[in-house]
């Protein structure tokens, strides 16, 4: 069972989920517009990822008994200035997830609901590896800086990005993660 400010919290939560996957699919798009097709691969990757995060929550909530309350999504940017600059705004808008993470989790802690603070521990770890990507790809662009050869070896790479997360959620989140065939 989920207190109200619990059901308020999480459904926020698939709100900025499913914002984070808008936003990367429009910086697929904006890659994809600037000819890295890498890059439009590797932010589609993303893009399914987050919709495994918005529906983790959403199966969630149901299985407490909370209801579900989806919200309008906010339009993201269309354009960005560079490869950097769709990284450097990735992270920052990964940090700010970090947060509203640590913020649901704080919550859990201090209604005692300890189902939810289980729950939120995967969050927990996986914004760890979500900022720890995206730190390395702004890395190797500050190395590449205007070298184009170079960005095309980066894009080439980005490019073998493979989706290793579920993207039919019908039968409910763990049966879509029991079919995924883990990556070789
Ligand atoms: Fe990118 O971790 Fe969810 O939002």
């Amino acid at each position: 069972m989920l207190k109200d400010k619990m059901i308020a919290g999480i459904n926020e939560q698939i709100n900025r989920e499913m914002y984070s996957a808008y936003l990367y699919m429009s910086m697929s798009a904006y890659s994809n517009m600037i000819g890295l097709k890498g890059f439009a691969n590797w932010f589609m990757v993303q893009y399914h990822e987050e919709m495994l995060h918005a529906m983790k929550l959403y199966e969630y909530m149901q299985r407490q008994g909370g209801d579900v309350l989806l919200k309008a999504i906010e339009a993201p940017p269309a354009e960005f200035e560079s490869p950097m600059d769709m990284f450097v705004k990735t992270l920052a808008h990964e940090q700010f997830i970090t947060r509203s993470i640590n913020d649901l989790m704080d919550l859990a802690i201090a209604e005692k609901d300890h189902a939810s603070q289980i729950f939120l521990q995967w969050y927990v770890n996986e914004q760890v590896e979500e900022e720890e990507n995206d730190n390395d790809i702004i890395l190797q662009l500050k190395i590449i800086k205007d070298d184009a050869h170079a960005l095309l070896m980066l894009d080439r790479e980005l490019a073998g990005r493979m989706t290793t997360v579920p993207t039919d959620f019908s039968k409910g989140i763990e049966s879509a993660m029991n079919a995924v065939v883990p990556a070789p």
